[in-house]
């Protein structure tokens, strides 16, 4: 055999030659198929990847879906909560304006502050305690271009300021740029200017000496078994 390999005749070599012509097909075959395997195999896999991306996404939509729906059945139990509070409430009494479960007395004159004050506890009330934006906002748009007495005063120590409830106001502050200023020593009680919306401006409070005649906003809230 090994002989045979080494000497070779000519027609041998032909037939070799042969052989080798005829395994050329077939070995492109099988690279051909190699590389379609390995692309077939790439695109499995980028499609798996694809498909694991879109599955992720939508289960984060299907999340935030069920979040959302969640949200949205929670703030239709507040607002029915909120609607039936404000059936039993019934109207506020003549003259008065509502906010959501509060009413607003806007004064057709002027006093002191303490005499605007006691004014308000003799119709069930107490001076204008403010608890919000959308509050500061409703109030700015009712009045008429002028100033109103709210609950707040720095009487009992200077710089600290306190709402008639005893709370002192925290992050709902509409204080006008450089307000308080507690001008010549003696401001220690606050209005609100009720045109500042007007321009576009919600900061609409200052401090003025309390003995001055001026409006003012009595407000109550009512009691509602719940
Ligand atoms: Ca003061
Ligand atoms: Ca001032």
């Amino acid at each position: 055999m090994g002989s045979e390999t080494l000497h070779q005749s000519p027609q041998a070599g032909t037939r070799l030659k042969h052989v080798n012509q005829k395994s050329q097909p077939w070995r492109m075959a099988t690279v051909s198929l190699g590389l379609l395997c390995v692309v077939l195999l790439i695109t499995v896999i980028s499609l798996s990847v694809h498909y694991d991306e879109q599955y992720y996404r939508l289960s984060r939509l299907q999340t935030s879906y069920n979040n959302l729906t969640e949200e949205k059945l929670e703030l239709q139990r507040t607002v029915s909560e909120q609607e039936k509070k404000i059936s039993e409430l019934g109207p506020c009494p003549d003259g008065w304006r509502r906010l959501r479960c509060s009413c607003y007395y806007f004064s057709n004159n002027s006093k002191t502050w303490s005499a605007s004050r006691q004014d308000c506890r003799e119709r069930g009330a107490d001076l204008l305690i403010i608890n919000s934006r959308e509050e500061q906002h409703f109030l700015n748009t009712l009045g008429e271009k002028m100033h109103y007495w709210i609950g707040l005063t720095d009487s009992e120590k200077e710089g600290i300021w306190k709402w008639v409830d005893g709370t002192t106001p925290t992050t709902t502050q509409f204080w006008r740029e450089g307000e308080p200023n507690n001008a010549q020593g003696g401001e220690n009680c606050a209005v609100f200017n009720s045109f500042s919306d007007n321009l576009g401006i919600i900061q609409s409070w200052n401090d003025q000496p309390c003995s001055l005649l001026i409006h003012w906003v009595c407000k109550y809230t009512p009691n509602v078994s719940s």
